[in-house]
């Protein structure tokens, strides 16, 4: 396909949104020709500023339109399934924006569609891979020059979140997911283990179990620990460290400057994710819309989206009961590598 590709967006609220702005402005392969959301004003919104975008009344009928090449799910996550397996029956490519689903057997739903497929067709938002940043400390890890990693320290803090929206489950399912994302990805290895520690509670949204530690020992033996705060105020605040054998390598602040004035120097904390990881969400998109051209899908993979759910889910259940939980897996499909 030399054309763009056409794309049909199912959830048009903030990362909908944003990803819409993205394919409309700033990306070259693909346009966004068909919307839908429950909230049809805010797809009928959507479609009206952009212009030249259709609105459909379900996710069931931008999937079969012709007008429609591949979709982009950015609905809430309960839904991500209903729009996941009509698009595979259709075969047409995915990008699902995490998490992939929110029941392990929702995940394997899926995955059981893909394999029977034979091929990949879906990307799911993981987009931290995408980073600079990120991927220059893998490379790191695979340069070998600090050896074993040891352990890695992960810190995934948010300004704020909706109140009454955002409730005490989210900040494993849908806050540390991400950072157990990297884990498994810049480690080249599997959870085993996690425990979940709360502690003294913020008392700014005072109703949320906020911050948690997570930490989680790898099938390999390598520790890793994740702070996620989700009321921190400052601003949107990202770190990642591993510590190895030979030496340490971290994440550096998001600045492009650093100030110096006076007696003291600062650099701007990033307002939040779409700020911080702007240029990962270009290129995982640019990446999904190639990928989607030759018929095929790239980058973090439907059963990455599994992976995450398991270890989500055995969180949740360590963070209820204080004590680690063991992770249990289904075994890998061939298609998965
Ligand atoms: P949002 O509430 O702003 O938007 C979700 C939209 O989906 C709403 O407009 C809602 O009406 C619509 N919707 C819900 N169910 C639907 C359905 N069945 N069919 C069609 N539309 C439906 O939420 P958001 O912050 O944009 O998050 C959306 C998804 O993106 C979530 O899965 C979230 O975890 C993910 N997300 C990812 C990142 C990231 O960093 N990768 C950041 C934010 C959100
Ligand atoms: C949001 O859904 C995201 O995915 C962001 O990347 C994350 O930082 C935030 O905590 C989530 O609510």
């Amino acid at each position: 396909m030399t054309d763009k590709l056409k794309i049909g967006v199912i959830g048009t609220g903030m990362i909908g949104q944003d990803h819409i702005r993205r394919i409309t402005h700033v990306l070259a392969g693909g346009e966004v020709t068909a919307v839908t959301d429950t909230d049809r004003s805010r797809a009928q919104e959507v479609a009206k500023t952009y212009g030249g975008i259709e609105v459909f009344d379900s996710s069931d009928a931008l999937i079969a339109s012709d007008a429609v090449d591949a979709v982009l799910v950015c609905s809430w996550g309960p839904a991500h399934e209903e729009a996941i397996l009509p698009a595979l029956a259709a075969g047409k490519p995915v990008f699902c924006e995490k998490p992939l689903a929110t029941t392990q057997e929702a995940c394997l739903r899926i995955i059981d569609a893909e394999v029977k497929l034979g091929k990949r067709l879906i990307q799911v938002g993981y987009m931290r891979r995408y980073d600079r940043a990120y991927a220059d400390l893998k490379a790191t890890i695979e340069s070998g020059v600090i050896g074993e990693p040891l352990m890695f320290h992960s810190v995934h803090r948010n300004a704020s979140v909706r109140e009454g929206l955002y409730t005490d489950d989210m900040a494993v399912a849908d806050t540390m997911v991400h950072d157990i994302d990297v884990t498994r990805w810049l480690l080249g290895d599997e959870v085993a283990r996690i425990q979940v520690i709360a502690g003294k509670r913020n008392s700014v949204g005072k109703n949320l179990r906020d911050p948690i530690l997570g930490i989680m020992e790898m099938r390999g033996g390598t520790v890793a620990t994740v702070e996620v705060s989700v009321n921190i105020g400052y601003g949107y605040d990202i770190r990642g460290e591993i510590s190895a054998e030979k030496g340490t390598v971290e994440l550096s602040e998001s600045n492009n400057v650093v100030l110096k004035a006076g007696d003291s120097f600062s650099g701007r904390v990033p307002a939040d994710w779409r700020e911080r990881f702007i240029e990962a969400y270009d290129k995982e998109l640019a990446d999904w819309i190639e990928a989607a051209k030759q018929g095929g899908a790239s980058g973090p993979s439907a059963w990455d989206g599994y992976a995450i759910q398991v270890v989500s889910d055995a969180g949740l259940k360590a963070a209820d009961s204080g004590k680690p939980v063991d992770i249990e897996m289904a075994d890998k499909p061939a298609l998965y590598g």
